[in-house]
């Protein structure tokens, strides 16, 4: 902040621009709380700018209580699984508050000119070159709404790069050319790969369920995580640059060879969670998948016990269990 004050803000007073008035904007713009900022991302939500939007979330409610997932037609992110992806969605509504007035604007502006100083209304166009209080204007706008973007993302880029709290749980997350490895770092290592699953694969794994299992999404071995649970991804790769991503976590991470990368998250619900490789990897880019199960905390120690000896059979054990969870709420019972 002094630098600020030191190189640009001061200048601002020499135009005749009352410096203390826009810190109070500026500051009321930073430390407003995530409370209020989930208010305010409550009431975006509801204003939905497109009617396809409320199309696309009344299908997604048809699925969410199983998996969230891409649907077609999406115009907006797919529901947050985790805070730090409600602080991602509230920064991309936020923003919009300035983007949408700016582009009125700016039509409104390209409109009237070009109306009311055309050739036939105009013939003898003005020769001004400088308007100080325009140029004022234009200047100091600007310089007050990036502000006003810079501080809240510099916030979260921050909170993206502080975990809360220590891990209790650490997996490795390997990409290969195109497929991905899996290695929990507990007492006795467990690891695994993870590939898309093949329509064929579909009866034998019991992965017959296209709404819970989407066709280019589905795997054959999922990441199994506890839910509430901090849990650290160390990403790299083997072959070439591919990147670990998953949008209801609000996370996206490179796996670069020779090198690991860090992420962490904590999944506030349970369910099953689709992402795929964000970085264009070869041939098969599109076709490998990432999909993390949050399951609860029994759940996932009986399942890490059991995998160590035998995966397949730890994953259909938890898979019915799951499913039967499921369709017992879906009961209504
Ligand atoms: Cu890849």
């Amino acid at each position: 902040m002094r630098r600020e004050k030191e190189y640009g803000l001061n200048q601002l007073e020499t135009v005749g621009i009352p410096v203390p008035a826009l810190f109070v904007i500026l500051a009321g713009t930073a430390a407003r709380n995530w409370e209020t900022k989930r208010a305010m991302r409550n009431f975006l939500a509801n204003a939905k700018f497109l009617a396809s939007a409320g199309a696309a979330a009344t299908i997604l409610a048809g699925t969410s209580a199983h998996a969230d997932q891409p649907v077609e037609w999406e115009t907006t992110f797919q529901a947050p699984a985790t805070d730090m992806m409600r602080q991602i969605e509230w920064f991309g509504n936020y923003t919009m508050w300035f983007i949408v007035p700016i582009t009125i604007l700016v039509l409104l502006l390209l409109a009237y000119c070009i109306v009311k100083f055309r050739a036939s209304a105009n013939p003898v166009p003005s020769k001004t070159s400088h308007n100080t209080l325009i140029e004022v204007i234009w200047t100091v706008g600007p310089v007050v709404i990036l502000l006003c973007l810079a501080i809240p993302s510099f916030q979260l880029l921050t909170a993206q790069y502080t975990p809360p709290e220590e891990a209790k749980l650490t997996v490795k997350a390997t990409g290969n050319q195109w497929n991905w490895d899996y290695e929990y770092q507990t007492d006795s290592t467990l690891s695994f790969n993870s590939a898309i699953l093949q329509d064929g694969d579909r009866a034998k794994a019991g992965k017959e369920d296209r709404k819970v299992y989407p066709r280019l999404l589905a795997v054959d071995n999922e990441l199994v995580v506890p839910v509430n649970t901090m849990t650290r991804v160390l990403v790299t790769a083997t072959d070439v640059i591919h990147s670990f991503g998953m949008p209801s976590f609000g996370i996206k991470v490179d796996a670069i060879p020779g090198r690991t990368n860090e992420t962490w998250f904590k999944a506030e619900k349970e369910g099953i969670f689709y992402g795929q490789c964000s970085q264009l990897c070869g041939k098969d880019h599109a076709f490998m998948p990432i999909a993390i199960r949050v399951v609860s905390d029994a759940q996932f120690k009986t399942w890490l016990a059991a995998a160590k000896t035998d995966l397949p059979g730890a994953n259909k054990t938890l898979m019915a269990e799951v499913d039967g969870q499921n369709k017992v709420a879906a009961a209504g019972n």
